[in-house]
C-alpha cells in the first residue's frame, strides 16, 4: 500500500472495441481520455511516479494494464491474461517491469490468471478464480508467492454472475479491512478482517485502491464514501463512468508499486 511508482496506457482510439459484458452504451473517447487524465493525476498527487505508456491499436483492452502482472515489494509476476484477445499485452509490460525487477516469474501455459483477479492484503493474498483464471493459473501463482513469502486462498467467484474479477467485489483497504460486495461478504476466506459492505446499488465502487495515506474511489458512490471517511480514510473521488462500460474498475488503470 505504500507506493511510489503506477504504470499505466493510455486508452487507444479503439477503447470501444474491447470486450465487454456490461450493456451501458458505447463509451465517449473524449470522456475516456479525461477520465483517464484524472486518474493518473490522483495518482500522481499520491506521490507516485507514473509511467505513461502509449495505446497500442493492437490490444483495445490494454489500458486495464492491472491484468497483465502481480506486483509486490518481493518480485513481480507476469500473468497470462485468460482472454485471449489479451495475451499480447503482457509483452510490453513486461520491457518496462523488467526495468524496475529484472528476474521476472511468469505464469504458463494452460494457467491463466488475470491480475484483476488478485487480491493482496498484507502478507495474505486472495487469488480469484474465475471465468479468466483458471485453477492451473492459480495453483501456479500460488506457489510463487510463497516462494516469495506469502499466503495465498482461493475464491471461487465463477458463479457470481456480476462481475468479471475477484477484485470487481472486493479491495484490501490496509489496516485489517477489506471493503466487500455483499454477496462475498460472507465468504469463509474473509474470516479474520474486518468487513465493510457496499450497499446493493454502490457495488461498483468496492474496486478501490488505497493509495498511501489515500483510498482512490469510484465517484457518486456517496454511501461508501461517507463510510470510510467516518473510518478515517482521505477519500478521493474519480470519475470512472466510461471505464465501467467497458467492465473496468479503477484497479485495473495501473499498476502500482
Ligand atoms: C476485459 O474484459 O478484459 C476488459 N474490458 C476489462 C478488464 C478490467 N480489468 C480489471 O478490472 N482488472
Amino acid at each position: 500500500m505504500q507506493f511510489t511508482h503506477a504504470i499505466v496506457r493510455l486508452p487507444g482510439n479503439n477503447f470501444a472495441d474491447g470486450l465487454t459484458r456490461e450493456d451501458l452504451g458505447a463509451p465517449s473517447l473524449s470522456q475516456t481520455f479525461e477520465q483517464h487524465a484524472t486518474y493518473c493525476q490522483a495518482l500522481r498527487d499520491c506521490g507516485l511516479t507514473l509511467t505513461v505508456l502509449p495505446a497500442d491499436p493492437r490490444y483495445p483492452d490494454g489500458t486495464f494494464v492491472e491484468d497483465t502482472a502481480i506486483v509486490l515489494p518481493e518480485g513481480a509476476i507476469l500473468t497470462r491474461p485468460g482472454a485471449d484477445s489479451r495475451q499480447g499485452e503482457v509483452a510490453v509490460i513486461a520491457d518496462e517491469l523488467r526495468t524496475h525487477y529484472p528476474l521476472l516469474a511468469r505464469i504458463d501455459a494452460p494457467g491463466t490468471v488475470d491480475g484483476g483477479d488478485i487480491c493482496e492484503a498484507g502478507r495474505h493474498v486472495f487469488i480469484g478464480l474465475s471465468h479468466r483464471t483458471n485453477a492451473a493459473g492459480a495453483a501456479q501463482l500460488g506457489h510463487w508467492l510463497a516462494s516469495v513469502g506469502y499466503t495465498s486462498s482461493v475464491v471461487d467467484v465463477r458463479d457470481l454472475h456480476t462481475i468479471l474479477h475477484l477484485k470487481s467485489g472486493m479491495s484490501w483497504l490496509g489496516d485489517g479491512r477489506l471493503l466487500v460486495i455483499d454477496e462475498l461478504a460472507a465468504h469463509p476466506a474473509f474470516a479474520g478482517f474486518a468487513i465493510v459492505r457496499t450497499e446493493a446499488d454502490e457495488a461498483y465502487a468496492a474496486n478501490a485502491v488505497r493509495v498511501n495515506d489515500a483510498v482512490l474511489l469510484a465517484s457518486g458512490f456517496p454511501h461508501l464514501r461517507t463510510r470510510l471517511e467516518a473510518l478515517g480514510y482521505r477519500c478521493l473521488p474519480l470519475p470512472m463512468g466510461e471505464f465501467a462500460k467497458m467492465d473496468g474498475g479503477l484497479s485495473c488503470l495501473s499498476l502500482r508499486f
